[in-house]
């Protein structure tokens, strides 16, 4: 009688185990961007293989266009506070939570895409994606997906009171992400960082004139309307900044550690299709803007120089502590 007791309890026990492995996870995840971008097919390409893979188990519903979360922060805070499972969103806002994340996205601090990648994609890469759970901060990193270089786009009216050629940016206030680091990067060229507003909300700071401009890569530029308001773009390129994939890890904890590995191995997974795509919009979204008689300035290597040579100081203001990391990205660098 005691045997059959035990028995029927650990059928009991497996029964339960068994439907609690299979029980199924739906998670949230919150875009900035609109549908079609780059990154909003990624997450979606990443959220349909982790359900294939996970058979079910974990479900991930995207919701694009800023529609969970207005801005990034808030987004970002949301995964700390477990009420979203994950976001995309661009290593500059993290920094503010993961102060480490600056030193990889420092001005002028990589030759070019394929130099930027090779660290992302290496060793330095997934050492930094550690550092964001490891720094306490409540969030997991799981991949990077690309998001070109950065440059100024301003109204005519602001791009004749700057002088541009000499990265004197003196009186002109300009929109930046929530990174301490950015709005200091103005200052160095003698304007004023405006913070506190959203990707969405660039187009109208624009228009009613709290700004006089912004800056960013080509497909946000065009996709959010933004080279309408403020149609000349100064190819200074002063960053890459690319974008990270996070997961609350208080939701991960709603994961078996199998599902958990899954997830993080998928979304390495989808890297390479959002580049593809990245590589697609970016010819688009220059020939949209092109088309629509943009100013588009190209700058000298001496007026380029100028450029860097001014926010030079960031890298001691900002890189302070993490010297061995930006040493191992320029070393990197010799091979391009
Ligand atoms: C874009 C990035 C967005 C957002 C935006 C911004 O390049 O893809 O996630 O960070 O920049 O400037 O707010």
């Amino acid at each position: 009688m005691k045997k059959l007791f035990a028995v029927a309890l650990a059928l009991v026990l497996v029964l339960a185990l068994a439907s609690m492995a299979s029980a199924e996870v739906v998670f949230q995840l919150a875009e900035t961007h609109a549908e079609g971008y780059p990154t909003t097919l990624a997450d979606q390409e990443f959220a349909r293989l982790v359900e294939e893979r996970t058979e079910g188990r974990v479900k991930i519903e995207v919701y694009s266009g800023s529609v969970l979360a207005d801005s990034e922060n808030t987004a970002i805070e949301m995964l700390q506070a477990g009420t979203l499972g994950f976001t995309r969103v661009s290593a500059s806002p993290v920094a503010s939570y993961v102060p480490a994340l600056n030193a990889i996205q420092l001005p002028y601090l990589y030759k070019n895409a394929e130099h930027e990648w090779a660290v992302l994609d290496g060793e330095i890469g997934q050492t930094m994606l550690n550092a964001i759970q490891e720094s306490g901060s409540g969030l997991i990193g799981l991949c990077y997906y690309d998001s070109g270089a950065r440059s100024f786009y301003i109204t005519k009216a602001a791009y004749e009171k700057g002088n541009f050629a000499e990265a004197d940016l003196t009186g002109l206030k300009i929109r930046m992400q929530n990174n301490p680091m950015m709005v200091r990067m103005i200052e160095l060229l003698g304007g004023t960082g405006v913070t506190g507003i959203g990707a969405n909300e660039v187009y109208s700071s624009i228009q009613t004139g709290v700004v006089d401009g912004a800056e960013n890569n080509w497909p946000t530029y065009q996709n959010m309307g933004d080279y309408e308001a403020a149609p000349v773009y100064v190819l200074d390129y002063h960053t890459r900044v690319p974008e990270i994939l996070i997961m609350s890890e208080l939701a991960s904890m709603m994961v078996s550690p199998e599902d958990l590995e899954i997830i993080k191995q998928t979304a390495k997974d989808t890297e390479a299709y959002e580049k593809e795509q990245w590589a697609l919009k970016e010819q688009s979204a220059e020939q949209i803007i092109r088309d629509a008689g943009c100013t588009i300035v190209d700058l000298t290597p001496e007026q380029l120089a100028i450029y860097e040579e001014k926010m030079a100081p960031l890298y001691d203001e900002f890189g302070a502590g993490y010297e061995d990391i930006i040493e191992q990205i320029k070393a990197v660098g010799e091979n391009f």
